[in-house]
């Protein structure tokens, strides 16, 4: 292609962003067309929801480079590929597609099965899902299915502490998994808590409520951090490592949530004390910009400077924290860490920018950030941000069969797993980037796994 034909066509917006790390552009980047963006995105949401049909149909997800089907728990089967996408398709107008998912949610899904789930994703995949398809259909099986897997997971809090266990048998009740973390004690309020409001059982809240505070209580009195594993049955630490990634991410951002979606005072405080704490001793500003890193929690102490795809959420809770200068900085730290070769690796040193974990999961955060971040500030840069992640993911990731994970971003190879979290969340925060009117901001509270939760009591 001569370089005048390239120009001509980047200006139309027809030439496919290739998969390299980011070059300064040989035309003018198109303008930003939000209506042909937002249909592109569809589209391949829509690419996406087909090969799963195609080749993993009844089956939790899609591995794409096999094309065999991939689940969670087997024998049993949830379908977590149209449980996670379902509400991602009412957003998107597409009506059919979602009439469809409810029809075979409805008609498979049956929690009476003698297995042993991880309750943080069961709860924040499908009973965030069961949840919101329960707000925004009235259809008040949903609503059954939702209370009977609540109370299939609620013997996981049958700890000495309250905590509950990583694991519950969902029709025996046993447990396992004393060894858990922030992340998993913590992320699961927003649920819980909203079935009990809609229910008006009490239990779900309380218990949930008692883990949140439970870990909160056990925070270093002196740094106000938390550590990365914590048992159960003693409620001592067990890795005092501190950061905002995996494991611990999301407990921030329940309690910040929780005090958004219930009023919570608590949540608020827990939030509060969090933040500061988390800001003194995490962030980490210097001439390469500011990220967060890795500190041990009972001195404070610097022990690591790494971020990631995990941690590229954070933005987005600052700003819905009010904090929008501190998310911005972090922001553009994240879209350089994308730049550096076209998509985000899991981790990098940020001191060296070398990677240290170059796989690419398929991960919705920095998507995530980039939407709360343009609902604030308004930066059509936000809007650049979102055709950059999604011009990455359609080069990097997009196979014959649906969308894969890399193992490497360094050399663009290939895993093969069409997460379901890339329907609910990867697509549904490209999408409303760039069809904000799609839902409406200030109405709902999006769980961790980009389901939309309202306060309708
Ligand atoms: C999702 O399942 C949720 O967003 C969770 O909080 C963290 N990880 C994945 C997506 O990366």
């Amino acid at each position: 292609m001569t370089r005048r034909l390239r120009g001509i066509l980047a200006l139309a917006g027809l030439v496919a962003a290739a998969c390299v790390a980011h070059r300064p552009p040989a035309a003018p980047a198109a303008p930003i067309d939000r209506t042909a963006l937002a249909a592109r995105v569809r589209d391949e949401f829509l690419f996406a929801w087909h090969a799963y049909q195609r080749f993993a149909s009844g089956h939790d997800e899609l591995n794409p480079v096999s094309r065999t089907p991939h689940d969670w728990y087997p024998p049993a089967v949830f379908e977590m590929t149209p449980i996670d996408a379902v509400d991602t398709m009412a957003i998107m107008g597409l009506t059919t597609e979602a009439a469809e998912a409810r029809t075979t949610i409805l008609d498979h899904l049956s929690f009476d099965v003698d297995v042993s789930v991880q309750v943080f994703e069961v709860n924040i995949r499908i009973l965030g899902a069961l949840l919101t398809q329960y707000q925004t259909t009235g259809d008040a099986r949903f609503l059954d299915l939702a209370q009977d897997l609540g109370r299939r997971l609620l013997p996981a809090f049958r700890s000495p502490t309250g905590m509950p266990y990583r694991f519950v048998n969902l029709r025996t009740g046993a447990t396992g998994g004393p060894v858990s973390n922030p992340a998993e004690v913590g992320t699961l309020i927003l649920e819980f808590g909203t079935l009990s409001k809609i229910t008006g059982q009490p239990e779900f809240y309380d218990a949930a409520k008692r883990a949140l505070l439970e870990l909160a209580h056990r925070r270093d009195p002196a740094t106000g951090l938390v550590g990365s594993a914590i048992d159960v049955r003693t409620g001592a630490w067990t890795d005092t490592s501190s950061h905002i990634g995996g494991g611990i991410d999301s407990y921030y951002e329940y309690a910040l949530k929780c005090q958004r979606l219930f009023g919570d005072a608590d949540c608020a405080t827990i939030w509060r004390d969090g933040i500061a704490a988390v800001n003194r001793y995490l962030a980490d500003a210097g001439p390469g910009g500011l990220w967060y890193g890795v500190a041990d929690m009972r001195t404070g102490r610097r022990t690591a400077t790494i971020y990631g795809s995990l941690q590229a959420f954070f933005p987005a809770v600052l700003a819905l924290g009010g904090d929008v200068p501190r998310a911005e900085r972090l922001q553009d730290s994240g879209d350089r860490m994308w730049q550096l070769n076209g998509v985000e690796p899991e981790e990098l040193d940020y001191r060296t920018m070398r990677v240290t974990d170059a796989r690419y999961e398929l991960r919705p955060e920095i998507i995530e950030s980039a939407y709360y971040l343009l609902h604030d500030t308004h930066d059509p840069k936000y809007l650049e941000m979102g055709r950059t992640f999604l011009d990455g993911l359609v080069a990097c990731c997009r196979t014959d069969t649906g969308y894969t994970t890399l193992t490497d971003v360094r050399t663009k190879a290939k895993g093969d797993r069409q997460h379901s979290f890339l329907l609910a969340e990867t697509f549904k925060y490209l999408y409303l980037i760039f069809q904000p009117d799609a839902v409406d901001f200030d109405r709902v509270t999006f769980n961790t796994e980009a389901h939309p939760l309202t306060r309708t009591w």
